[in-house]
């Protein structure tokens, strides 16, 4: 079999999950939302991880009918867990810039919107510097559009790609996700101490919501929360969880 068809297949057999992990506020460190992160459960070889199939899933195209599935699964989700939660709940999404360059995508999202009667504003949609970078010219008005509905826009894995400042002061983006590869040596290296304190303080009087990645370690959440990061992710908090158990942790922390 093909990675395509046995990516197809596997929509069709429904053996895709969606894994959530908390997204917290580093001041009163409470679950404020979640990132959806899809994983294959293969037949035979177990949890696949979406690194290992997300880019033949772009290749041939299969992000496409893919991308419907996370987009609808997650809104659903959140929309369930907006209905039992007192408070305040967002649910954040990756796009692949085939998703975002597919003519119809508006109607999908949209759609998926209406469907699940999730509110735009519940929902973060997150693109890489990479994918951004793809078809430059007609991303903005894409994302321009996007940020219409309601909906808001995180540049992913942030510090890690080549956007000029110039280019990322044109794009109508309300949050920036820190990559995790500043964080993994905070707080000891005195460069990646500099690089996060700045990208923070930067993001900050932009007044761009920033969220770091990859917060693994009391250290590092204390070493953040002191140069005025609001939120944060990572293993430190909890890993990505299976939506029973990531609902269980929610509902335990609220
Ligand atoms: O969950 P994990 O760390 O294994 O994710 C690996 C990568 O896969 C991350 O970069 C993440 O952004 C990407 N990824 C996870 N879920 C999705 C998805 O639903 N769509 C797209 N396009 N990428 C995803
Ligand atoms: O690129 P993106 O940010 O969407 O990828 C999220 C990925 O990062 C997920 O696959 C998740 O498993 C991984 N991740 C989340 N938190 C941590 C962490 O604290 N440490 C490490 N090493 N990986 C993390
Ligand atoms: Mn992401
Ligand atoms: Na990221």
């Amino acid at each position: 079999l093909t990675i395509e068809r046995e990516l197809r297949q596997a929509l069709r057999f429904g053996q895709f999950e969606l894994y959530y992990q908390p997204l917290i506020d580093l001041g009163t460190e409470k679950i404020v939302g979640a990132e959806a992160l899809v994983r294959w459960n293969h037949p035979v070889h177990g949890m696949v991880s979406p690194a290992d199939f997300i880019p033949a899933a772009e290749e041939s195209g299969l992000i496409v009918p893919l991308g419907k599935w996370v987009l609808k699964t997650a809104c659903y989700q959140a929309k369930g867990i907006q209905k039992a939660l007192a408070r305040d709940f967002k649910i954040s999404v990756n796009l692949s810039a085939r998703q975002l360059n597919e003519p119809d995508f508006i109607t999908t999202l949209e759609r998926c919107l209406r469907e699940t009667g999730l509110a735009a504003a519940s929902l973060e949609l997150e693109v890489t510097e990479s994918t951004l970078m793809v078809d430059a010219e007609n991303v903005i008005p894409r994302l321009e559009q996007l940020r219409q509905k309601g909906c808001s826009l995180a540049i992913d894995d942030f510090g890690t790609g080549y956007s000029s400042l110039s280019y990322l002061k044109r794009l109508p983006i309300n949050s920036l996700k820190v990559d995790r590869s500043f964080v993994k040596d905070l707080p000891e290296d005195e460069e990646d101490r500099a690089i996060t304190s700045l990208i923070v303080a930067m993001a900050n009087s932009l007044h761009y919501k920033v969220v770091v990645e990859g917060v693994e370690t009391k250290e590092q959440h204390e070493f953040l929360s002191g140069c005025g990061c609001h939120y944060g992710q990572g293993f430190l908090y909890s890993r990505p969880l299976p939506a029973d158990h990531f609902i269980a942790l929610l509902f335990a922390d609220d």
